[in-house]
């Protein structure tokens, strides 16, 4: 029997039946719903924010979470499952799912008072209330420990003062989770919008996330009550926990991209006819197809397992670094690759390759950049920190 050429390994036989029904789900929504506008979104520099309700009614947002929040409760396999097939439409529409579940909801959760899990959880798993997440800051996003934004307490409330950039959401949001140095070390505050002296300001020519808003954010002396901080956690564990949860689900979406650019890649060389035979008939386009064969399964092997781990409660930061490098690094390089097969029709948003192998030039660089999880693995096999 002849092998799936997007699952050689048929990985898919171990999920379970509920994992399985999940993937088919999103996957449906992807094909139904993003692919049909998913060009003409990137062309345009929009974020199709009408698919949100249908997202939040799948229970794609803080989809890990608690029912008790109005969240799904799945495990993490399944989230990475959404990601994965949320991004083999585009890696905004994950972008978005990602920075709302865990890099918002998850620290409200995580981190919150029960009167801020309350106050706004069921609502974000709604997708009524949307969130960005504010750690980058203008001089240096690889350094977070230098953080220049300060919060300073004055009386029962805090006074925020600095700025954020290449915040994913940013003009979207209704609340953003801020960090920022106090005098107890880096802690995280929930600015609302509308909070007099907070701005978002939405980055332009984007080469990349064209499909994604991204912004700056000012604070110039924005107050909040004590009563928006997040009490549960101080340092930057806070946020770098936060990044666990993010990274790990961008394992598994930039799999989605590289599977869109394989599959595409596939079907035009069996149809295109050069020197008399159709281009898959040639060993260079075997070879490049089988290489991607190859790397597109070790990466599903990676994640599956490192979903397993983390599902077990075991999973390592170090684990996620690792992961991520090599998924993005997989997946850019086969959406280059595939492009290079699609030859001058490669270079429109006709076919999804070159628009993902541009979203992966950011997903390579958030949530930490190819470098620096090199320098994570370098540190953990050695033992000598190399930052
Ligand atoms: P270090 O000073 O050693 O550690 C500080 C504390 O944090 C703990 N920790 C972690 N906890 C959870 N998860 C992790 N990954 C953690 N890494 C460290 C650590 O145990 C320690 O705890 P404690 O209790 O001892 O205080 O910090 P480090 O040397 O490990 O960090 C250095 C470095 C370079 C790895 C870190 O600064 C880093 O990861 N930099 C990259 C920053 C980054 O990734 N920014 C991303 C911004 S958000 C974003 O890009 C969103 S895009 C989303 C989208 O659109 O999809
Ligand atoms: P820098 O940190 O200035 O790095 C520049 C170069 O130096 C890189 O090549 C890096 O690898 C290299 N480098 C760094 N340290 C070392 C070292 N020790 N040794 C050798 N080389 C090193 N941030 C948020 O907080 N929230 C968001 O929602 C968010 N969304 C984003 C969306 C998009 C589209 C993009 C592009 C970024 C987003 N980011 C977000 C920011 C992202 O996390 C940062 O861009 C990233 O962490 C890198 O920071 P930087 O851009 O300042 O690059």
């Amino acid at each position: 029997m002849a092998l799936n050429p997007t699952d050689l390994f048929d990985i898919r036989s171990l999920l379970s039946e509920e994992e399985r029904m999940i993937q088919d789900s999103v996957a449906r929504f992807t094909d139904q719903k993003v692919l049909p506008i998913i060009g003409d979104c990137f062309d345009q520099g929009r974020f199709p924010k009408e698919l949100v309700p249908e997202i939040a009614a799948m229970g794609l947002l803080g989809s890990s979470l608690p029912e008790k929040y109005g969240c799904a409760e799945l495990n993490a396999v399944s989230y990475g499952l959404i990601c994965q097939e949320l991004e083999r439409g585009d890696s905004g529409i994950r972008s978005f799912v990602s920075v709302q579940s865990s890099l918002c909801m998850y620290p409200i959760y995580a981190y919150g008072s029960e009167e801020q899990r309350q106050k706004y959880l069921p609502g974000m798993a709604r997708g009524e209330i949307i969130g960005c997440f504010g750690l980058t800051e203008p001089h240096g996003g690889s350094d977070p420990a230098n953080m220049k934004t300060v919060a300073k307490k004055d009386g029962g409330d805090w006074v925020i003062n600095g700025a954020k950039m290449w915040i994913t959401n940013g003009n979207l949001a209704d609340i953003a989770i801020v960090w920022a140095q106090t005098d107890e070390g880096i802690q995280g505050f929930i600015v609302e919008k509308g909070t007099k002296g907070f701005e978002a300001q939405e980055v332009h020519k984007k080469m990349s996330l064209r499909a994604s808003v991204t912004s700056a954010l000012y604070l110039d002396s924005v107050r909040v009550p004590d009563s928006q901080r997040l009490p549960n956690v101080k340092g930057l564990k806070g946020p770098l926990g936060c990044l666990t949860q993010a990274r790990y689900g961008i394992t598994w979406g930039p799999i989605g991209a590289a599977i869109a650019a394989y599959t595409s890649a596939l079907e035009y060389s069996k149809e295109r006819v050069l020197f008399n035979r159709p281009i898959a008939a040639t060993q260079a386009v075997q070879l490049k197809l089988a290489d991607m064969a190859r790397r597109i399964t070790l990466a599903q092997l990676l994640s599956l397992q490192l979903g397993r781990l983390k599902d077990a409660g075991t999973m390592q930061p170090a684990q996620v670094s690792l992961a991520k490098w090599n998924n993005c690094r997989m997946a850019i390089d086969i959406c280059r690759e595939a492009r290079d097969i699609l030859g001058g029709a490669g270079i429109t948003t006709e076919h999804p390759p070159i628009r993902h192998a541009l979203n992966l030039e950011s997903v390579i660089t958030y949530e930490g950049t190819e470098t620096v999880h090199q320098l994570v693995i370098g540190r953990e096999v050695t033992g000598i920190n190399a930052f």
